[in-house]
Order: structure tokens, then sequence, then C-alpha cells
């Protein structure tokens, strides 16, 4: 293995719209790091184990209705619930890979403030139609043209100089690819002793 005790992982966070392939990716980015001797583990915001999540579950299922400021704040509650178990990892020398974080749609509310800042965020670049003509939405609320074409405006307003855009519709071999020199660099940045930071600080 080539991490060591006083080496962290990293926090890699993936982006974009809902059929971007954020997720297939992740999965693909575990593996490969696993498969590299790195311990790493995938997580995903919303995390819907926890009793905050399964709100957020019911919300997004149409099961319940909660106001849009609700909700931001119960997104929000989900990351920090597990932002210190997210340190301990991290100081621990795992990497997170995380499907989704602070970003999507309202990431800019003052609840963010405080949260561990990515080391990484990989954003999958898709437009809103094309993203629409792959095998349909799940049917969870936001999951629509209209309304994904807002989150991709948002995410334009928010995303910066730091963030890595990938065209998210080249095949999927060659975005494993560039994804997998990305990460590999910023784990070893780490490994080497970037200091974590706080978002928005
Ligand atoms: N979502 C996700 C938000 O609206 N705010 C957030 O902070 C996060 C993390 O949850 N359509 C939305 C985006 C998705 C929905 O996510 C469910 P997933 O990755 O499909 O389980």
């Amino acid at each position: 293995s080539e991490s060591n005790s006083e080496s962290r992982g990293a926090l890699i966070v993936l982006e974009g719209l809902d059929r971007s392939g954020k997720t297939s990716q992740s999965s693909n980015l575990l593996k490969y790091l696993e498969g590299l001797g790195h311990s790493a583990e995938l997580w995903r915001f919303p995390d819907r184990s926890t009793d905050v999540g399964q709100m957020i579950s019911s919300y997004l299922t149409n099961k319940s209705q909660l106001d849009d400021h609700t909700v931001h704040i119960l997104f929000s509650a989900n990351r920090w619930e597990k932002r210190s178990l997210m340190e301990t990892k991290l100081k621990s020398g795992t990497t997170l890979i995380v499907d989704r974080y602070s970003f999507f749609w309202g990431g800019f509310l003052a609840p963010e403030d405080g949260l561990l800042a990515p080391d990484l965020v990989l954003y999958l670049d898709i437009q809103p139609e094309k993203a629409a003509e792959r095998a349909g939405y799940g049917g969870e609320r936001y999951e629509q043209l209209e309304f994904q074409r807002k989150v991709a405006r948002c995410y334009e307003v928010l995303r910066d100089a730091s963030w890595k855009i990938i065209d998210a519709c080249q095949p999927m071999e060659d975005i494993e690819k560039q994804l997998q020199e990305i990460v590999l660099d910023c784990v070893t940045i780490c490994q080497k002793g970037k200091p974590l930071s706080n978002l928005w600080s």
C-alpha cells in the first residue's frame, strides 16, 4: 500500500446534472484507487441512511412536502452530520470519492460554511437536453428538463477555476482515463501533506 499513517486521504467530489455519469464514474474511480492499493471509500449525498436523509428521501420521492429553504437546510444538515466521520477518515488516510456534495442547487447558502472543502471537484459537464436523452430520469423531484436547466445555470455560477470540467459526452472509457489521471495527482498531493481546509474560508 502507498498510504502511511502520516499521509491523509483526498476529498474528491463529483458533480454534474442528473444522468451526467457521476455514479458510474465514482465507482470506477473507487475500483481504480483500490486497485492501486489506496484506501478509498465511495460516499454520496444525500446520504439517505440517516434520519435527516430519510426526510430528504421522502421529499424527493414526493411522499412529503417541504418548502425550498427547509430542504436546503436538510441537505446541508445531512452533510454536517457526516462531517466528523469524514474528517476522521481523511486523516486516517482514506480517500473519499463523493458522488455530489455542496454544489448542487443552493450550495452557496450559509449553512455550508465550515464543512470540509473538497481537494478536487470533478464536474461532469453535459447539456441538460443531452442528459434528458439518456435512459429515463427516475421520476424523482428535480429530474425534469426545466429544473435541470436551472441547476446547470446554478453550477455555472458556483464553479470556479479550481474545478476540473470533464466533457460528459465523450466515450465512458475516455472519461474514466481522464478522471483517473486527475484523481491520482490529487491523491498524491494530499499524501504529501496538503492541509485540509473548510468551505468558503
Ligand atoms: N440534491 C442533492 C440537492 O438538491 N441538494 C443537495 O445538496 C444534494 C447533495 O438530490 N436530484 C438533489 C440532486 C438529486 C437528488 O440525488 C438526489 P441522487 O444523487 O440522485 O441520490
